[in-house]
């Protein structure tokens, strides 16, 4: 019987499962290395931790590791329904959150090691908790190509700590009542993005009009497993602050409110790092809450002690 520690939290909606013993050993050396080691050697246990019938396509796995980078306080790797992310902005606020609820970090600056590189976490007074993402830019500004059932497309390709194409579709409600539309929709467009030369894109932001006070914009984000993200997505946002500032319509440490889906917000804002190269240093700040503390017990006698595995029309 394996025996493995969560501590599950949502972050605007989107949860996160931070796994704090029990998890597979992927060794020493870079983020990079670990988790070509998670993938290899140990993927069973991402679809055990994260997939039904002990979660579902919606939950974000956070192993924490031992951190090879100097003065991070642990290292992440991130996983979902159907493989591994780079960053995870909401995950990393989450990740923090569940810190704090441990006791093991306080108010204050806490670097984490993460695949793609380090992220600067600052725990506020509030609970609220600021990351620092990693350098983000946008890679091609208005690809525009036909998506069969939708029509005519364009929108940016951009990095944000994974991989997105930003869009519009006029006339789209981006609201909770439509995600089978536009879940359809957006999947149909990564499918026709990948096809035209992008086959690093795996997640799909769709923007409208904000409908709080103080928004900005709103977004609906799918995510890799098609499960779409409940919060408005923090490499999402670092994607779309990366492509505001490109085009010059946001200045540097100005607020952008971003709504998800459900409403509920991240503030963004950024500094250049590189404007001739068009690289951000993107901070998204957002809060989470601590729902569970766990042990899953995972049986190999149990037909589905490693998860059922997400089917999706590509894997
Ligand atoms: O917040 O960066 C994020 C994220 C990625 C996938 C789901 N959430």
């Amino acid at each position: 019987m394996h025996r493995i520690q969560i501590i599950d939290s949502h972050t605007g909606g989107e949860p996160t499962r931070v796994v704090i013993a029990g998890g597979p050993d992927l060794g020493d050396g870079p983020l990079s290395g670990r988790v070509e080691r998670f993938r290899t050697g140990f993927d069973a246990y991402r679809s055990g931790i994260v997939n039904e019938p002990r979660g579902s396509d919606v939950v974000v796995g956070a192993l924490c590791v031992e951190p090879h980078e100097p003065g991070c306080i642990a290292g992440v790797i991130f996983f979902n329904n159907v493989g591994y992310l780079g960053m995870c902005g909401h995950g990393a606020i989450g990740l923090m959150v569940t810190l704090v609820h441990l006791g093991r970090v306080g108010p204050g600056e806490h670097r984490l090691d993460t695949p793609v590189g380090v992220v600067v976490a600052t725990v506020h007074g509030d609970g609220s908790v600021s990351v620092a993402n990693v350098p983000s830019h946008r890679k091609v500004k208005g690809v525009v190509f036909d998506v069969p059932g939708v029509g005519r497309v364009a929108g940016d390709v951009a990095w944000g700590g994974n991989w997105f194409f930003l869009t519009e579709l006029p006339g789209e409600e981006l609201e909770v009542g439509n995600v089978e539309r536009l879940t359809d929709r957006s999947w149909r467009i990564r499918q026709a993005v990948n096809a035209q030369g992008f086959p690093e894109v795996d997640h799909v932001e769709l923007f409208g009009p904000a409908r709080s006070p103080g928004g900005h914009s709103r977004n609906f984000v799918l995510c890799p497993g098609k499960a779409y993200d409940r919060s408005p997505c923090g490499t999402g946002t670092s994607a779309k602050l990366a492509c505001l500032a490109a085009d010059g319509k946001l200045g540097e440490d100005v607020d952008w409110v971003q709504e998800g889906i459900l409403g509920t917000a991240f503030t963004g804002r950024f500094r250049w790092l590189d404007r001739a190269a068009g690289i951000v240093a993107p901070r998204v700040t957002g809060t989470a809450h601590v729902i569970a503390e766990a042990t899953l017990l995972l049986d190999e006698g149990d037909p589905f002690c490693w998860g059922i595995r997400a089917v999706t029309s590509e894997s």
